[in-house]
């Protein structure tokens, strides 16, 4: 396939994934608030000069790799199109924030600010709402339904991880989309994930994971204006960034999902003292109900904060730790750095001659005959000795792991594996990935 020929060398990366996605795509430049024409992976900010920001919640469609669309709800920017999750809003500590809220549901709806202080609302101190009856509407100042507005306000707190999410029935409204991350970047470090040196990473390697889960017949009953008993409540869909694998692993604003514009691949290097000593950055973020078990294969990641605090005890000893595991609880954020190292060189230290290799069929994956495996060990070389009719789909040598939900049903799209909450790993040659 073609590529267009925008000025980024990390475009001709996602060839294989364009193709696995069994799709042409054409790149798509970010809406109006995006930061400039935007990274193809990892994190992509919206910021503000003014850290004033203009949000629309509104109804539309996200499609699922099984076919079906859900009707959803979430948050877009003003005079944008629909996006399932909402912008992910970049501030920094001590930044005051604006987020002025356009309510273009039938239903009154709000947003909450977990972990941000003195939230204001229209100037006055953001309160929850109750009936006629004293019973609780909302947890937070609301706009009313059809058109009703309302301005949030807020001083920027810890450097960190945190969600936005409506306050407002969220029981129905936190299912129906209507979630996003706000990432709070420490003054002066835009490269750290706190305020400590320690947690600096790659800006090259940043990444959103966004984890919900979506129970379709709850999604069709709001659309058909039904009522729906959430006692049944079943979710059958897992999504990161609002996107079920494959799409998890297809190119930011990938033109088959004009709604889902956050990819989830991460795509790393080695570490390497000179050219790569930074690891990369994953936030996840969990706005679902329940926990997410989520691990990459392959490497385990370094846990350096939790909920917008940095693992560290109270004389600021450093409580970050290791671990396969990643399991954020509902509502929930989670930092983690990860770094890929290398551990076997043909020349300089070879694999161990009693470690047996997979033999290629079982490097074979359906449907189809696709392998994503470069039949040699060695990151950065091939050895394509390929059977007729086998589609490669590795570039340069590269890896691929997966990382996934370990809770199964959670890796599926409405029961059929492998689907769901799942993405890849790609991990290049040092040097990059030369076209071939
Ligand atoms: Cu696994």
């Amino acid at each position: 396939m073609t590529m267009p020929s925008l000025n980024r060398k990390r475009l001709r990366l996602v060839a294989p994934v364009a193709l696995i996605a069994a799709t042409v795509g054409v790149m798509v430049v970010p809406g109006p608030q995006s930061s400039a024409a935007g990274p193809v992976d990892g994190m992509e900010c919206e910021t503000s000069s003014s850290n004033s920001f203009s949000l629309t919640a509104s109804g539309g469609y996200a499609s699922t790799p099984d076919g079906n669309a859900i009707y959803m709800w979430s948050y877009g920017d003003t005079g944008g199109s629909f996006q399932l999750p909402g912008p992910t809003l970049c501030v920094e500590s001590g930044a005051h924030v604006t987020v002025a809220l356009r309510n273009a549901l039938p239903e009154p709806t709000s947003i909450m600010f977990p972990g941000q202080n003195n939230v204001y609302a229209n100037g006055k101190p953001a309160q929850p709402e109750t009936d006629a009856n004293g019973t609780l509407t909302s947890m937070t100042t609301s706009a009313g339904a059809n058109s009703g507005t309302v301005t949030y306000t807020f001083t920027a707190g810890n450097p960190g991880t945190y969600l936005y999410q409506s306050g407002t029935d969220v029981q129905k409204q936190q299912q129906m989309g209507l979630y996003g991350a706000l990432v709070v970047r420490p003054k002066g470090h835009a490269d750290w994930d706190n305020n400590n040196s320690s947690s600096a990473f790659s800006p090259e390697h940043e990444y959103l994971f966004l984890l919900s889960e979506v129970d379709p017949d709850a999604h069709l009953a709001v659309e058909r204006k039904r009522a729906f008993n959430w006692n049944n409540y079943t979710p059958r869909y897992f999504m990161i960034n609002g996107r079920s694998m494959p799409d998890t692993i297809a190119p930011n604003h990938a033109a088959w999902l004009p709604s889902q514009p956050y990819g989830a691949l991460i795509h790393i290097q080695p570490y390497d003292a000179a050219k790569n000593p930074k690891p990369a950055l994953i936030r996840y973020l969990n706005a679902g109900t329940t926990s997410y078990p989520f691990h990459p294969h392959g490497s385990d990641e370094q846990l350096i904060a939790r909920d917008g605090h940095p693992a560290q005890g109270p004389g600021g000893e450093d409580l970050s730790y290791s671990n396969f595991l990643i399991d954020p609880a509902p509502g929930q954020t989670i930092d983690t750095l990860m770094t890929w190292k290398q551990e076997y060189d043909p020349k300089t230290n070879p694999i161990p001659s009693d470690i047996k290799l997979p033999q290629l069929q079982d490097q074979i994956v359906g449907p189809g005959t696709e392998t994503w495996f470069s039949e040699d060990p060695y990151l950065g070389q091939t050895n394509s000795q390929l059977p007729a009719g086998v589609v490669q789909n590795n570039q340069c040598g590269e890896y691929y792991h997966v990382a996934h939900s370990h809770a199964l049903q959670q890796s599926t799209n409405f029961g059929a594996s492998f689907g769901g909450m799942m993405t890849l790993i790609r991990i290049d040659p040092l040097n990059g990935c030369p076209t071939q």
